[in-house]
């Protein structure tokens, strides 16, 4: 009985670490923070009349960081559309070239300091 508490707090310490220094994104920091799902918005399909970039990101822990990435991206002009993988921590993006670089992409991810981009070709 105790040591079954133990275990599980144990497990809850370690999953709110792995989320700390996250800052900005996560309000929802304390608790399950870590738990928490993606957005369905991160995984939605791209449209396929424009161009696709994949950049790799780095500091992506939960779907909080996965919404705050595809967050960052959608808020650049030219974008219309980021799908997030966390699993193989990858986005791919659906860009008009005549509007966005992606140079101005990677800067956007890196933008909260939490997480860094590069591409992939
Ligand atoms: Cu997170």
């Amino acid at each position: 009985m105790s040591r079954f508490l133990i275990v599980s707090a144990l497990i809850g310490i370690s999953s709110a670490l792995a989320c700390e220094g996250e800052g900005e994104h996560a309000e929802a920091k304390s608790g399950s923070h870590c738990n928490m799902p993606a957005a369905e918005s991160t995984t939605a399909a791209l449209p396929s009349d424009v161009p696709h970039a994949k950049l790799a990101v780095t500091g992506m822990s939960c779907g909080s960081c996965a919404d705050a990435v595809h967050a960052a991206l959608m808020g650049l002009d030219g974008v219309t559309g980021a799908q997030v993988d966390l699993a193989t921590a990858q986005v791919e993006v659906a860009y008009d070239p005549k509007k966005v670089t992606m140079d101005k992409m990677i800067a956007a991810v890196g933008s909260n300091g939490h997480f860094k981009a590069s591409a992939i070709n």
